[in-house]
Parts: C-alpha cells; structure tokens; sequence
C-alpha cells in the first residue's frame, strides 16, 4: 500500500491544531504537512504557508509533497461570520471550491471537509434532530456549511471524489482556543475556573448546545476517513453527538471541582445564533455505518479539561 500525504489546511485553528498531531502520529510526522495564513510554531513536521484562496498555490503545494488527500479546516466560524457576512461567505466557499477543485485535477484519493451543528435553523427539529431535515440556517457560516456539505456531495457523485464529512457540535478542548464561534464560551469558561477568575458568559445560563471534547472529535475524524468507502451511506455531512449542556450546567460540573468558581450573564448577539441551533442530535447514521460511540461526558470533560488546565498554568 502506499504511503498517504496529507495537506491539512487551516492546521493553525482549534481544532488542525490537535489534528495534525494527530493524524501525524497516524502516518508519521513527515507525511503531513501543516498550513495555514500565518506560520505554525512548535511543529513535529513539515509547515507551509498558505492562503487557501489562492488556488495556484495549493495546487503547487499539492504537487510539491505528492498529496495524497487534503483536511480543509480553514473557515470563517459564526460568530466572526455574522460581523462580515460577505467576507465569511467568500473565504468559506472559495477556499473549498480550491480545495474541491484541485483534488479533482490531481486525482487525491480522500477530502475531509468538517461541517457544523451551524446548517440546522429554527425550522428543524430542535431536540435529536435527524439527519435528514430542513436545513435553513440562521446565519451566513451555516448557509456556506450547507452549500459546502452539497458541493461535496455534487463532487463525489458527478467526479467519484471521496470527499467525507460530519458536522461537528461546539469542540471543547485544552490544547489550543477557538476561533470566533458562539459555542466558545465554553472553552473559555475553563480557562477562567483554573485561573481563579469569575466568568461573564455571552449566552444565557438556560441555553443548551451540543458538545464534544476534542479527543472525542479527533477520533471519530480519524475513524470516519478510515471507514471502507462502501460502508458510508451519507455524502453530505454526518450528524455528530457528544453530549448536551447549558451553561448553568457546565458550571456546575466546574464548581464540584472549583467551588468558589463564579459565573454572571450577559447574553450578546450570539444568544440569537445559539437560540437557532439544535440542544441535541441524532447521530445514528454515524453509529451505524462506521460505529461512532462517543466516550466523555460533561463531568468526565471537566475533570480532564481541569487537570490539564492547571498543568498548563502551573496552579
Ligand atoms: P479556527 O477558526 O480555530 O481555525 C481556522 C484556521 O483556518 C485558522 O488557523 C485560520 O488562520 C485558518 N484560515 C482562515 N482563513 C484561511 C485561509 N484563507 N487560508 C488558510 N487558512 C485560513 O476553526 P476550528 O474551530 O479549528 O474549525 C475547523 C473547521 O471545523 C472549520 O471548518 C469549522 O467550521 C469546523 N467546525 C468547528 C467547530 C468548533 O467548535 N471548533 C464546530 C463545528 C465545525
Ligand atoms: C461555532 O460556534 O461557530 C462553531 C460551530 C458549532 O460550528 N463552534
């Protein structure tokens, strides 16, 4: 079998950050190369600098490493999206057209392309909310993540390229800080706990999302690109599930931890796109075609986000 080379793009972000350590300890660190607008400190292996909307250069990119598939993290998230509508709508389509486009020319052999809980509005189901529903999101990063999942879907079944994709909830994780979404306060709220510092949340305390820690995330990216390419069933994006909490329920998981840790309320714009979204998800169809099961819950998260906070902040 040969040796796969993967591109990741946008490997700087909360999430390429992990991933790229990840899938380098999967393929060996020379076999993935990270990228992203900005140079990347501290890598285990090769690092370029690229602006996805440039198409030329991550076609010579490509060429240059011999890519055998591409991770397109690079996005506009929606809390930064919903200030620059335009902006966000032509970095989000345009860097994946680039990358849809090139991995057509140059025949790669897999594209993973993350969606977002973002493409459910106010119309779909708001508790389990299936896979197959109406998708009229609120805002202009879920109607990009819509266009995007069905481009992907356009790409595999008109020119065979095994694009994959799942729509991740709000990913919490301790290695990196998220980038401009409206689940962030949950991040965000850790780093405050372990510092000894009271929080003020952007959302208010009653309001539920889907979550997921990020080893959770991570893993089941690396078990959906790995699943046989018959058993995958859904060429859109797969509905994604951790678990669910509100604010007032993250803090209280930190409070049996941190118990003098507090938490005031000032909803701001983003109460309305959190408002828009699901509370749950109906993940069934990932269950059943490439056996995804996540393994942490909301105590279990806190206990490990608090242990490495501290480590981190030598507290
Ligand atoms: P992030 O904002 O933390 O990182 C995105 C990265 O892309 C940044 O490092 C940024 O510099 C880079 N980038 C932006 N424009 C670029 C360009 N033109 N060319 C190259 N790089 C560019 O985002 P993230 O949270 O790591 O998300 C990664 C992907 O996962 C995105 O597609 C996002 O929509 C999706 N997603 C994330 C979450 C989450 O909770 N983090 C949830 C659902 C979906
Ligand atoms: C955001 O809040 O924008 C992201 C997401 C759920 O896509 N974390």
């Amino acid at each position: 079998m040969n040796q796969d080379k993967i591109l990741v793009v946008g490997a700087g972000g909360q999430i390429g950050a992990v991933l790229t350590e990840a899938l380098r300890e999967a393929h060996g660190p020379d076999n993935v190369i990270a990228t992203d607008l900005r140079p990347l400190e501290n890598q285990s292996g090769p690092s370029e600098i690229l602006d996805a909307l440039d198409g030329n250069a991550l076609a010579e990119l490509v060429k240059k490493y011999r890519a055998t598939q591409i991770y397109h993290l690079a996005a506009i998230l929606s809390a930064t999206g919903e200030k620059n509508p335009m902006w966000a709508w032509d970095v989000n389509m345009r860097s994946l057209f680039n990358v849809l486009e090139v991995s057509r020319e140059q025949q790669l052999s897999k594209v993973y392309f993350p969606s977002s809980i973002a493409v459910f509005g106010l119309q779909a189901a708001p508790a389990m909310t299936p896979q197959y529903t109406v998708l009229i999101p609120e805002t202009v990063y879920g109607i990009s993540k819509v266009a995007g999942e069905n481009w992907a879907n356009y790409y595999y079944r008109r020119y065979g390229l095994d694009v994959r994709s799942v729509r991740y909830p709000g990913i919490i994780g301790y290695q990196s800080m998220p980038g401009g979404g409206t689940t962030d306060y949950a991040v965000d709220i850790y780093h405050y706990a372990v510092q000894g510092k009271p929080y003020e949340c952007f959302l208010r305390a009653d309001t539920p999302l889907p979550m997921l820690y990020m080893p959770d995330a991570i893993r089941a990216t690396l078990q959906l690109m790995e699943a046989p390419a018959a058993n995958l069933s859904v060429r859109t994006s797969y509905n994604l599930a951790g678990m669910t909490f509100n604010p007032g329920e993250i803090t209280a998981s930190i409070q049996k931890e941190v118990p003098d840790f507090r938490v005031s309320y000032k909803p701001d714009f983003r109460q309305a796109i959190a408002d828009s979204w699901p509370a749950s998800i109906d993940d069934s169809a990932a269950r059943k075609d490439w056996g995804w099961k996540p393994e942490f819950d909301l105590d279990a998260m806190t206990r490990d986000m608090l242990l490495h906070l501290r480590e981190q902040y030598s507290v």
